[in-house]
């Protein structure tokens, strides 16, 4: 299966971004060039075919670019999650705001499940939960109900080593997925055709494929050339200053 999107939403970063969560410390992301490699991904999400919403930062909200984690977008309805990190609760409302101009259906979890965007691999109908630090068993099992509501399917995925599911492991399109070399090891993931990534370019695991194009974080060559090799169009995009604070390619949209 080969879905077509039509809409992105995403957030302009803002000078809070210097505060953004981060397990480790790799220095603080520089706002200007933050700003600047998300002015070249709204670029290519507008290349990729998609009209783009773009929304203005809240400086109160440090982390609030990442708008991947604030929502789910399935076909016929809207998830609004409650996001597994107390400070990123807040950045739920304008999503909501946003969401409301293209779903008449919008629903949400709630506490004390939790849930980000970011633990949510669509795969076609099915959805794979990763339960992370930041989504919980509660969270997952709400979502479930709401899948299988509207006619997909979910299920949980137990992982480590990565801040979200999606930080190791993307969908590019059919029966392919791009992920690590652990991740290619998880039983949910064994029956896919599997593109793995090099250990030392974990980071490029987490790619977007939209419309038949994917998108690759710049800096990776074997991941750019594994990928070409298995017949993909690919574009890379610098994203260094959103490493920084542990934000990749899929978490600066949601894509519907
Ligand atoms: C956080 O820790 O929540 C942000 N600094 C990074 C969020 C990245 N989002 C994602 O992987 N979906």
């Amino acid at each position: 299966m080969q879905p077509e999107y039509h809409q992105a939403i995403t957030r302009r970063p803002g000078p809070g971004i210097v505060r953004g969560l981060r397990e480790r410390d790799h220095g603080d992301p520089d706002p200007t060039l933050a700003h600047d490699q998300h002015e070249a991904y709204v670029s290519q999400l507008k290349a990729c075919g998609l009209d783009v919403d773009i929304l203005n930062a809240d400086p109160a909200l440090p982390d609030n670019v990442f708008v991947e984690d604030t929502a789910i977008c399935l076909p016929d309805c809207a998830v609004l999650t409650n996001p597994g990190a107390p400070s990123r609760r807040g950045e739920v409302a304008s999503v909501h705001e946003a969401l409301k101009r293209y779903y008449e259906v919008i629903h949400r979890i709630t506490a004390p499940g939790t849930l980000d965007g970011g633990d949510v691999l669509e795969v076609g109908d099915h959805y794979f939960i990763g339960l992370s630090a930041r989504t919980n068993e509660e969270g997952a099992d709400q979502l479930i109900q709401i899948l299988n509501e509207f006619g997909l399917t979910g299920s949980t995925v137990i992982f480590s080593g990565f801040l979200h599911l999606k930080s190791g492991v993307s969908w590019l399109g059919e029966e392919t997925l791009l992920l690590t070399e652990g991740f290619g090891q998880l039983t949910a993931f064994s029956s896919f055709d599997q593109i793995v990534v090099p250990d030392n370019e974990a980071y490029a695991a987490n790619a977007v494929m939209i419309n038949g194009r994917v998108l690759l974080a710049a800096g990776y060559p074997e991941t750019l050339a594994l990928v070409e090799t298995a017949g993909f169009e690919t574009v890379t995009l610098e994203m260094s200053e959103f490493h920084k604070v542990d934000g990749g390619l899929s978490c600066l949209s949601l894509r519907f």
